[in-house]
C-alpha cells in the first residue's frame, strides 16, 4: 500500500496498520534497549514499584524519552523516518510529539480497562474541548501503538472517530456499560506482528485488553500539530527544563528530535 492508500484508509477507518516498520534485524536491539529503559525508570523513580513484588506497579510509565531514560536503539525505533513521515501527513506537515506511554505487561498481568474515547477521558464528555474536536473530519493528531512484541490487545470501532455516538453507543456511555465484557458493534481486534505500528485517531471508540498468558511490550506515541500540543493533557513534560538540553536533543533521531522541539516551543 502506498502512503496515499494508507492515509485514505486511516481517514476512513480511524486507524491503519503499518507492518514491519522496525527492521527485523534491529528489533532485538530495540527490545533490549526498552528493557534497559524500564530498569532505569524503576531505579530513578520514573516508574512506580509495587510495594510487595517490587516490580513495576500497574503496567505503564510515561515518557521513556526523558533525558535520563532515553536509550539510543529505543529512540531509533520510536523515531523511524516512515513513522515520522506518516505523522507529518496527519499533522499538516508540522508534527509535534505530545507524549509517550510505555506499556510493559508481564504474562500474569490482567489488563481489562473500559472502552473509551480519549477525547472523553482527557477533557470530559460534552466539555468545550471535547466538542471542539468531536466532528472534525480529520483531526490533526494521531496516537501510534508501536508493538515491540506481537500485540493482540488493541480493539477499535472503525469509523467511530469523527462522528457522534450512535443511540446504542450513547446509552452505553451514559449508563456506564463500557466494561471490557461489552462488545461494541463493529469493533475489531487489531492483531499486529512485532515491529509494526498502528496509528489511530484516539477520538474513536477503543480499548486495550490483555488476559493472563501473554506478555506485552508496546509504546503509545502521540503526535499532533503544535496547536494540539497546547490543548493536550499529556504534553506537560515539555515544560521541564531538562528536555531542552541541546546535548540530549542531539542524541535523538532527526525527525523525532524536531517533533520534540516543536512541543517544547509550543508550550513556551
Ligand atoms: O492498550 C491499548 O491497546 C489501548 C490503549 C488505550 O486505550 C489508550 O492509550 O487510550
Amino acid at each position: 500500500m502506498n502512503i496515499n492508500e494508507q492515509l485514505d484508509n486511516y481517514y476512513r477507518d480511524g486507524y491503519i496498520v503499518l507492518e514491519d516498520l522496525i527492521d527485523p534485524d534491529r528489533l532485538d536491539a530495540v527490545r533490549e534497549s526498552y528493557e534497559e529503559t524500564i530498569d532505569a525508570a524503576l531505579i530513578l523513580g520514573r516508574a512506580e514499584r509495587d510495594e510487595i513484588t517490587q516490580a513495576m506497579k500497574g503496567h505503564r510509565f510515561q515518557n521513556p524519552h526523558h533525558p535520563a531514560l532515553a536509550r539510543g536503539a529505543l529512540m531509533e525505533g520510536i523515531g523511524m523516518p516512515d513513522l515520522i513521515e506518516f505523522a507529518g501527513h496527519i499533522c499538516e506537515g508540522d508534527p509535534a510529539m505530545l507524549g509517550i506511554a510505555a506499556f510493559a505487561m508481564e504474562e500474569g498481568y490482567e489488563y481489562v480497562p473500559d472502552w473509551h474515547r480519549d477525547s472523553y477521558a482527557a477533557w470530559g464528555k460534552d466539555s468545550p474541548e471535547e466538542l471542539r474536536v468531536r466532528h472534525m473530519e480529520r483531526m490533526p493528531a494521531t496516537q501510534v501503538m508501536l508493538a515491540l512484541e506481537d500485540d493482540h490487545s488493541f480493539w477499535f470501532v472503525p469509523g467511530s472517530h469523527n462522528r457522534a455516538n450512535t443511540e446504542l453507543e450513547e446509552a452505553r456511555f451514559e449508563e456506564g456499560r463500557t466494561g471490557w465484557q461489552e462488545l461494541f458493534e463493529g469493533a475489531v481486534q487489531v492483531k499486529v506482528r512485532a515491529g509494526s505500528a498502528v496509528p489511530f485517531d484516539a477520538r474513536g471508540i477503543h480499548r486495550g485488553l490483555k488476559r493472563a498468558g501473554l506478555r506485552r511490550r508496546s509504546l503509545f506515541i502521540v503526535y499532533g500539530t503544535p496547536e494540539e500540543a497546547r490543548y493536550s493533557t499529556i504534553s506537560g513534560w515539555a515544560e521541564e527544563a531538562e528536555y531542552a538540553d541541546k546535548i540530549y536533543l542531539n542524541t535523538l533521531p532527526d525527525g523525532f528530535r524536531s517533533a520534540v522541539e516543536k512541543t517544547i516551543a509550543a508550550l513556551k
